[in-house]
C-alpha cells in the first residue's frame, strides 16, 4: 500500500451543553467545547479526531480558541503535503514542534491514528498494539450536590447501566460536607460500588490530612488530585502515609511528569487522558511507566463527545492492567452527541468498536447543527 499523504486538515468548532452540571473544587462545568479535526489522505479518505476543554481554559491552561488557533496555525502547515510513515513518528514530529498543547496535538494524532487505520482496515487498537480486552468498565460521576440526590441518582446508574464505580466530586468551598457527604455515599453502596474522590488540586497538604482519615475509615477507594499538581513532595507523603489509591491526574502532563511522580513515588495510580498527556502515543508511554513502577490505571475523561471516547476506548483496551477501570462516560453526560449510532454501555462496560480505525461515523447533521449554534 502506498504511503498515506495528508492532503487537508479542517478544525470545527463545536460547543455542548452537558445534561447536569458538574460542580468541581475550582468551579461548575456546564458545557464541554471541542474542535473536531478531519484529516484527509490523497484519497479522500478521512480521519476524525477530538480535542475536549471542559467549558475554558481553567482546567488544563487549553481553550478551545487556543486549540483551534494551534492546530490551524502551527500544525496544519507542518503537516500538509507530509506523508504518514506512521503514528509514532507522526507523534514525535508534533511535539518536537508543538510544546504543551496537548489537547491541540491530541485532536491531530487521533485523526491520523483514524485515517491509517481506515487505509489499512485495522483498528485504532491494534495500530497501537493491540487490545487485550474488547469491553472497559465504565465509572459514573455523581453531581447532584446532595447525599440523598446522588444515592437516588446512583442507585439508578448501579441498576440502570451497571455502573460499579463512583466519581464524587469535592468542592473546596465545602470540603466538609463534601466529605460528610461522601461517606453516606461510601455507606450506601458497601459492598456493590465502589467510590472515589476528585479534588480538582482543592486541597494542601493540611487538608488532606484532616479530611483523608475520615475517607479511608468508610472504606473510600481513591482520591484524585486533592493537591496542587506541582506539589509533588506532599503527594509523596500522602502515598506513603494512607493506604487508598492516591490518583495523579492534573499533575500529569506527558511522560516526563509521569516519570518524575513515579521516581518520587507521588501517587499510586496515574489517571490517563489523552486529551492532557498529548495524544495517544504518549498517553500509551505514561500507561507504560506506571506499569514498570508498579502503579495502577485508571482510564480518565475530558467528558468527550463519542469521538473522543472511542479513541481513548481503543488506547485503554491495550492496557494489560486497568487497575480502577475507567471513567468513559462523556457521550451519556452531553445534551447532544455527534455520533451516527447511540453511544452503548451494556453492564457499565464499553464495547469498544472494532474499527477500522476509530470504528466511528459522524452525524454530518449533528455536527453542522453545533457548528452553526457555536458560531452564533
Ligand atoms: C477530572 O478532573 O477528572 C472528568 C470527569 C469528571 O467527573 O471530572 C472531569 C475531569
Ligand atoms: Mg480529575
Amino acid at each position: 500500500m502506498t504511503h498515506l499523504k495528508i492532503e487537508r486538515i479542517d478544525t470545527t468548532r463545536l460547543d455542548i451543553d452537558l445534561k447536569q452540571p458538574i460542580t468541581m473544587s475550582f468551579g461548575v462545568v456546564r458545557s464541554i467545547n471541542v474542535i473536531l479535526v478531519r484529516m484527509r489522505d490523497q484519497d479522500g479518505l478521512e480521519g476524525l479526531g477530538e480535542a475536549t476543554v471542559l467549558g475554558g481554559p481553567f482546567w488544563g491552561g487549553e481553550s478551545a480558541e487556543a486549540v483551534q488557533a494551534t492546530i490551524e496555525a502551527y500544525l496544519k502547515p507542518l503537516l500538509l503535503g507530509t506523508k504518514v510513515q506512521g503514528i509514532g513518528a507522526l507523534s514525535q514530529n508534533l511535539t518536537r514542534f508543538v510544546r504543551g498543547n496537548a489537547a491541540a496535538r491530541n485532536a491531530v494524532e487521533t485523526a491520523a491514528l483514524d485515517l491509517i487505520g481506515r487505509r489499512s482496515g485495522r483498528s485504532a487498537s491494534e495500530i497501537l498494539g493491540g487490545a487485550v480486552r474488547s469491553t472497559i468498565p465504565v465509572a459514573w460521576t455523581l453531581s447532584t450536590g446532595s447525599a440523598e440526590g446522588d444515592i437516588e441518582e446512583g442507585e439508578r446508574a448501579y441498576a440502570e447501566q451497571g455502573h460499579r464505580r463512583f466519581k464524587l466530586k469535592i468542592r473546596r468551598s465545602s470540603s466538609n460536607e463534601d466529605v460528610a457527604r461522601s461517606i453516606r455515599i461510601i455507606e450506601a453502596f458497601r459492598g456493590r460500588a465502589a467510590v472515589i474522590a476528585d479534588v480538582n488540586q482543592g486541597w494542601d497538604e493540611v487538608a488532606a490530612n484532616r479530611y483523608l482519615p475520615r475517607l479511608q475509615e468508610a472504606g473510600l477507594e481513591g482520591i484524585e488530585q486533592p493537591l496542587p499538581a506541582g506539589d509533588i513532595d506532599a503527594a509523596a507523603r500522602l502515598s506513603q502515609r494512607y493506604g487508598i489509591e492516591i490518583i495523579a491526574d492534573e499533575a500529569l502532563t506527558g511522560p516526563d511528569s509521569a516519570f518524575r511522580i513515579a521516581a518520587k513515588r507521588a501517587a499510586t495510580s496515574f489517571g490517563l487522558k489523552p486529551n492532557r498527556d498529548g495524544g495517544p502515543t504518549a498517553t500509551q508511554a505514561i500507561a507504560a511507566i506506571a506499569a514498570a513502577s508498579g502503579l495502577g490505571i485508571y482510564g480518565g475523561t475530558m467528558l468527550e463527545t463519542s469521538l473522543g471516547t472511542i479513541a481513548s476506548a481503543h488506547l485503554y483496551a491495550t492496557i494489560d492492567e486497568l487497575r480502577l477501570g475507567s471513567e468513559l462516560f462523556g457521550p451519556l453526560r452531553i445534551v447532544e452527541d455527534i455520533a451516527s449510532e447511540p453511544f452503548k454501555l451494556v453492564d457499565g462496560e464499553l464495547i469498544v468498536p472494532s474499527g477500522p480505525g476509530l470504528g466511528f461515523s459522524l452525524d454530518e447533521d449533528r455536527v453542522a447543527f453545533l457548528a452553526r449554534k457555536a458560531n452564533e
